[in-house]
């Protein structure tokens, strides 16, 4: 079963929505750039609890085939851009096969390494009403 683990907002102005979530009473974690995705995430939380929230700032780094967040605001402005379910270290690749099997379009072949060293990977907006969805497990032994 896979739970919501947080929600990726899309944002050019990370201190003004820093401030937001504080008065939310959430805390501000960690900073992490993730160079594979092309973005610096700022973690929040409600100490305990799920889910949380990541600002997710467009990092440029070189060599970066495509950046996703980029992309998206461009298009869209800042904004919600995914919602993000972990399951059990060991569930996310039979959870692809499923999703795979029952016509559901997934963005990377093998799910790869992401923020917090978790193993990830996405269905397509096009195949779940208009919403990105990240499934991700903690590496074995790890994270
Ligand atoms: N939410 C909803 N719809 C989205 C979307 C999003 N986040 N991103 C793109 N779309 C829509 C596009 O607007 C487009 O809609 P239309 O067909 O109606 O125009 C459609 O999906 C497909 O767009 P596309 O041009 O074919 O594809 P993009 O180049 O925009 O890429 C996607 C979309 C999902 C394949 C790409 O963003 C991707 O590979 N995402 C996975 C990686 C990622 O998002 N990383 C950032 C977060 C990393 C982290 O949290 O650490």
């Amino acid at each position: 079963m896979a739970t919501l683990d947080h929600i990726g907002i899309a944002v050019n102005a990370v201190p003004e929505l820093a401030k937001l979530w504080k008065i939310l009473g959430f805390q501000s974690g960690a900073i992490e750039t993730v160079p594979d995705q092309g973005v610096r995430v700022h973690f929040f939380s409600l100490p305990g609890k799920s889910p949380h929230i990541e600002l997710l700032e467009v990092q440029d780094i070189e060599g970066t085939p495509k950046n996703a967040i980029a992309k998206f605001i461009q298009k869209n402005g800042p904004g919600i851009h995914h919602l993000s379910f972990l399951c059990e270290t060991g569930e996310l690749d039979s959870l692809c096969l499923t999703l795979r099997n029952q016509g559901f379009r997934l963005i990377y072949e093998t799910p790869r390494i992401g923020a917090q060293g978790m193993r990830i990977n996405f269905i397509h907006p096009q195949t779940a009403g208009g919403v990105l969805i990240e499934i991700m497990e903690p590496v074995s032994g790890g994270a």
